[in-house]
């Protein structure tokens, strides 16, 4: 039985991620912060489950800011595979916390590949990256070649995390590698990121609770696909021969507009009368044409998205829907 050892574990991609080892027969660990009690939504289904939690499923309260709360459940594990997945990871926030940011999101990245060094056998190693490694680039579509150009905070630490998984593999052999995740979503996204906020918010105005949806700049494109798709990648990351950084993406640009009209159709609802902009949610600075090339994932890890953008929206409305009124 192969062992993992997964930080953010109670995320969006974190979540997911432990439902596909688990099927896969691995025993998972992962780590949990003390502020969330253990108590997030995305695990209760497994914690629920006798046959699964504390017998193939293990957590532990750590804080990426304290070292030593990681090190004692990390050596207690000995895993194969660990996927670092835990960061601030919200580009709008960073410019507010941009140390933090820093701090959890860069400087976490680099506590983590030390403490996997000094691991008696080193695991292979996943480091989560960012589309918003590239800034706003001239090269359309990205991939691995990429120059990386950050230009948010939150890009700039990940940035660094993704150059020191990279300085790891290089001068200390670790088998490290950087996953560059675009946009993914799912009706476990966190509730401040455009698709759950719209899909919320559309909800809840159908069932009467709201009068409307404030956003940021609504001609905003990102290159969107499911958390589900993405997971998968991670773990085929981890399974080549060697040690590669991989793009994930769909390939394809949506605006947010596309989901706002998704979003309002599948609640019988005519967007107009609802939305409206405000300078609040705009950002100092907004990557353009965020769009990824996956080729090299696909042709060495045989991988590809399988849910589309508009399946991706739907099934986040059915749950935003079902959540509100029971539909
Ligand atoms: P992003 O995701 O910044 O791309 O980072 P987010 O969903 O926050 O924004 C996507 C785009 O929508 C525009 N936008 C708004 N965004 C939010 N959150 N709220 C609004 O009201 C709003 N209105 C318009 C944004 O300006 C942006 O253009 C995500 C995160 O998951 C990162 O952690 C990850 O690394 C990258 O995707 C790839």
């Amino acid at each position: 039985m192969k062992r993992a050892f997964i930080t953010g574990i109670e995320g969006q991609d974190g979540s997911y991620l432990a439902e596909l080892l688990l099927a896969k027969n691995y025993e998972v660990h992962g780590i949990f912060r003390h502020s969330t009690n253990g108590g997030a939504v995305n695990l209760r289904h497994l914690k629920a489950d006798p046959q699964i939690f504390e017998r193939t499923l293990f957590l532990h309260p750590a804080e990426l800011d304290d070292v030593d709360s990681i090190r004692v459940p990390l050596e207690q594990c000995a895993p194969d595979e660990i996927y670092h997945l835990a960061s601030q990871s919200h580009v709008g926030a960073s410019f507010e916390k941009v140390e933090e940011t820093c701090r959890i999101t860069g400087l976490g990245a680099l506590r983590l590949l030390e403490l996997t060094r000094k691991l008696p056998k080193a695991p292979r190693f996943f480091h989560a990256s960012s589309s918003e490694i590239f800034g706003s680039p001239e090269q359309s579509p990205q991939d691995e070649t990429t120059p990386v150009n950050p230009i948010t905070p939150y890009g700039c630490a990940k940035a660094f995390g993704t150059q020191m998984t990279r300085i790891y593999r290089k001068n200390f052999g670790l088998f490290a590698v950087n996953g560059i995740l675009f946009n993914h979503e799912s009706p476990r996204r966190g509730e401040n990121f455009v698709t759950r906020k719209i899909c919320r918010a559309v909800a809840a105005i159908k069932a009467g609770r709201r009068q409307e949806l404030v956003l940021g700049d609504t001609s905003a494109q990102r290159d969107w696909g499911h958390a589900r798709d993405y997971v998968r990648g991670m773990w085929l990351a981890l399974q080549h021969d060697t040690p590669e950084d991989f793009v994930f993406a769909t390939g394809k640009l949506h605006r947010v507009q596309d989901i706002v009209e998704l979003a309002f159709q599948a609640a019988g609802l005519e967007w107009q009368k609802f939305v409206r902009q405000e300078k609040q949610f705009f950002r100092p600075a907004d990557p353009r044409q965020v769009i990824g090339n996956a080729a090299k994932a696909k042709n060495l890890l045989d991988w590809q998205p399988e849910i589309s953008f508009e399946q991706t929206i739907a099934e986040m409305m059915a749950a935003e829907l079902h959540a509100v009124l029971n539909l």
